[in-house]
């Protein structure tokens, strides 16, 4: 018998456990070991019927995904689900954790299905750019009809054991937690109340009104509009129809022909590396695992504006105190008002009850007082990107704080080392850079300085964690790694704007490789004067900033949707970015002053410079250890700017079209006149001349 899966008896029950930590995944040995398990199961004249259960702390939770790059092994999946399905003992599986993709479409060949109350199912395929290729589109509608088996499928989303057991997708739910003592109960009761082999292939009864019905039409249509670019999900509609049209065994070969297809596909790939990447840049690679952690049981959060606030919620969400500290009862009276607001309209969506509301208030408390922070584990500072504020702030924690707290800064571009100067506890001081909206967006970019303590580090990517966040740990420079590509980018987009592009068109080329808006709507969003006052600065400074179009929009007080008028315009109350022909006229103005003349721009240009350019700072970022591995840029990029997951974030990206093509256009763009900004980051042209991919460093 397999290591993996074991065969017992109890009394008339035949047990199969399987137990392959983490998470029982169907690995090949699993796989053969359920296929012996169960032929052991029909041989066993004692046992009448049989038990399929998993130790650990989850039923199985699909497919391997590691092993989708290696060539497959026999048994496949189906073979196995097919072997349950026909054993002529009836088979019970008690699910408890996540049953997810393979592991739930096993349960679902199996005759008898009851969960734990806390167990969840679901067939999460499509958000690796899959579709459930082990009959689970052919046996799920025959279990809950066409509507919720579209919603499942094309969504991934998981159901409660309560709300699967209302869709019939299990036959009962149990009342205490004890997985095998349950399960062993329910299989008991099938052999004493003689229940027989009941097929989910035979049963026809849902299938009868999805056949005449539009529920697939309308899906289609749907899909149009919230996976727009992407592959499976049109494809998993397209198997689910099946279920419909053809008879079993011919629709699981429609499904087969389907699954290959998004197997083969790159957004396939690109989310499969999203996946592992976001669990991978919590392992960093030179902090050890067993690195302490400090004990974090109360937050202050310094700034009650939206950033402060967002980010308040986050603590108070997962229970943890927050003390909000502002300068002056006004703002700070507004900052709570506006998290009340938030809440209460979660609220109104049905998110959170009304005691939910009141309860995540009671934990934030606000003050004007310095004092009230004498006790907190950590202090976040969440004011204007000023340096000389932030400074003066955190002397006065330094002053404040108890030993031991870590002092964060919320900044998006200032140097940590030069705010941590400020206290006698640099080895205390670290980035905290959350993204707007705070309570919303998943990446946390937690910035070391140069003396941050491994115990910092490491206690900051835990509380990522806890708040229910992406932590990725970047080093110190001006805008880390998302901002410092960022404004790459958009230096970039204005370029080509200057250069003959109009704004809407290189928004439109962002929109349609997959980013949820493109350059001048997100800075009409985050406002127009935010660059702006940078720019000023850095021109005081004495740095050389050359003029742009988007200067005359700031000074003629155009700071985007805030005045309703930025590089676009926007209607009352409306988000809707309208192209605007007075800033199409400011912008040709710009040209002639500038003695530019405007050439047409194709989408491939646009495309190759906006990306290239991020491309290459990026090479920049990883050469300078700024980001560790091209992962942690990846996932920086899909969590806090919407790259699309399915092509996998930048880096990846980059690997998938080739760098010697990348390189290349960089070298193009480079020989242009005006165009040293596209000096080739060394370690780019390293890796070609190499023949590398970022994902080999
Ligand atoms: C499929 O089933 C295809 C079939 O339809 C057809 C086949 C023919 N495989 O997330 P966590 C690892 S497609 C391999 O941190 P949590 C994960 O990488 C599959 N490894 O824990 C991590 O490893 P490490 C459909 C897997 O408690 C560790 O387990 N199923 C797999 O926050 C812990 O994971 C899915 O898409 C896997 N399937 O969440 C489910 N799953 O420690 C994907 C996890 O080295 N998985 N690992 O970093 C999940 O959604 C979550 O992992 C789960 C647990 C909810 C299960």
């Amino acid at each position: 018998m397999s290591e993996v899966v074991s065969y017992s008896r109890k009394g008339q029950v035949g047990i199969i456990s399987v137990n392959y930590p983490p998470v029982n995944a169907l690995g090949q040995a699993v796989r053969s070991g359920l296929l012996e398990a169960v032929k052991q199961g029909q041989a066993d004249d004692e046992a009448e019927a049989l038990l399929l259960v998993c130790e650990g702390r989850t039923f199985i939770a699909g497919a391997d995904i590691r092993e989708f790059s290696k060539p497959r092994q026999e048994p496949s999946l189906p073979d196995v689900i097919e072997a349950f399905e026909n054993s002529t003992k009836p088979i019970i599986v008690a699910l408890h954790g996540t049953a997810l993709g393979g592991g739930l479409e096993l349960a679902m060949g199996c005759h008898y299905r009851v969960a734990l109350p806390s167990a969840k199912v679901g067939l999460p395929e499509v958000k690796l750019g899959l579709l459930p290729g082990a009959g689970g589109t052919q046996r799920l509608p025959r279990l809950c009809g066409a509507q919720k088996a579209l919603e499942m499928i094309t969504s991934g989303d998981f159901l409660s054991a309560s709300e699967a057991l209302e869709h019939g997708i299990v036959d009962a739910v149990t009342e205490s937690s004890d997985i095998a003592a349950e399960g062993l109960a329910y299989a008991e009761q099938a052999i004493t109340k003689g229940w027989p082999v009941r097929r989910v292939r035979d049963l026809e009864g849902k299938l009868e009104t999805g056949r005449d019905s539009d529920v697939f039409e309308q899906f289609r249509t749907t899909l149009q509009q919230r996976a727009r670019n992407l592959f499976s999900p049109f494809k998993c509609v397209d198997a689910v129809e099946a279920a419909f049209q053809l008879p079993f065994e011919e629709g699981l070969k429609r499904e087969r022909e389907l699954f290959l297809a998004c197997m083969e596909s790159p957004q396939r790939a690109g989310l499969v590396h999203a996946f592992f990447s976001e669990r991978d840049v919590a392992k960093v690679p030179d902090l050890p695992t067993d690195t302490p952690v400090r004990d974090i049981q109360r937050v202050g959060i310094i700034g009650a504006g939206t950033m402060g606030g967002g980010i308040a919620m986050n603590f108070a969400n997962v229970g943890i105190p927050v003390c909000l500290l502002e300068a002056q009862q006004e703002a700070l009276d507004r900052g709570i008002a506006m998290i009340r607001q938030n809440y209460e309209n979660s609220a109104r969506k049905g998110r959170l009850t009304t005691t939910q509301v009141e309860e995540r208030m009671a934990l934030i408390e606000p003050t004007l007082s310095y004092s009230a922070l004498a006790d907190v584990d950590l202090v976040i500072e969440a004011v204007f990107e000023d340096m000389a504020i932030k400074k003066q702030i955190f002397s006065r924690l330094d002053e404040v704080c108890k030993p031991g707290a870590i002092l964060a800064s919320n900044t998006s571009t200032l140097s940590i080392d030069e705010i941590a100067s400020t206290t006698r506890r640099p080895e205390d001081v670290v980035g905290m850079h959350f993204f707007s909206p705070a309570n919303v967006m998943k990446l946390l970019e937690n910035v070391r300085g140069e003396k941050t303590s491994d115990e910092v580090k490491a206690t900051v990517m835990a509380i990522a964690k806890r708040i229910k966040k992406v932590g990725v740990l970047v080093g110190n420079c001006y805008g880390f790694v998302g901002n410092r590509m960022l404004h790459r980018r958009g230096a970039e987009a204005i370029q080509l704007v200057n250069d003959g592009a109009t704004p809407q068109q290189v928004d439109k080329v962002l929109t349609d490789f997959g980013f949820p808006m493109g350059q001048f709507a997100m800075s009409d969003l985050a406002g127009i004067d935010v660059g702006y006052r940078i720019r000023q600065e850095r021109r005081k400074a004495g740095e050389e900033v050359p003029p742009t179009w988007m200067d005359k929009l700031a000074e003629q007080g155009r700071f985007g949707q805030k005045t309703q008028a930025g590089t676009y315009r926007y209607k009352e109350g409306s988000r809707k970015p309208i192209p605007d022909p007075e800033v199409e006229a400011l912008i040709r103005q710009f040209r002639e002053e500038q003695g530019i003349t405007a050439r047409a721009i194709d989408d491939q240009e646009i495309l190759e410079r906006c990306l290239y350019v991020m491309i290459n700072e990026g090479a920049k970022i990883l050469e300078e250890g700024i980001a560790t591995r091209a992962l942690d840029i990846d996932i920086t990029w899909i969590y806090g700017y919407g790259f699309p997951a399915y092509r996998g974030g930048p880096m990846f990206w980059a690997d998938q079209q080739g760098l010697e093509q990348i390189l290349d256009g960089i070298r193009r763009f480079h020989a242009q006149p005006g165009g040293e900004q596209w000096r080739p980051a060394p370690l780019l042209e390293r890796l070609v001349a190499e023949g590398k991919r970022f994902a080999e460093l």
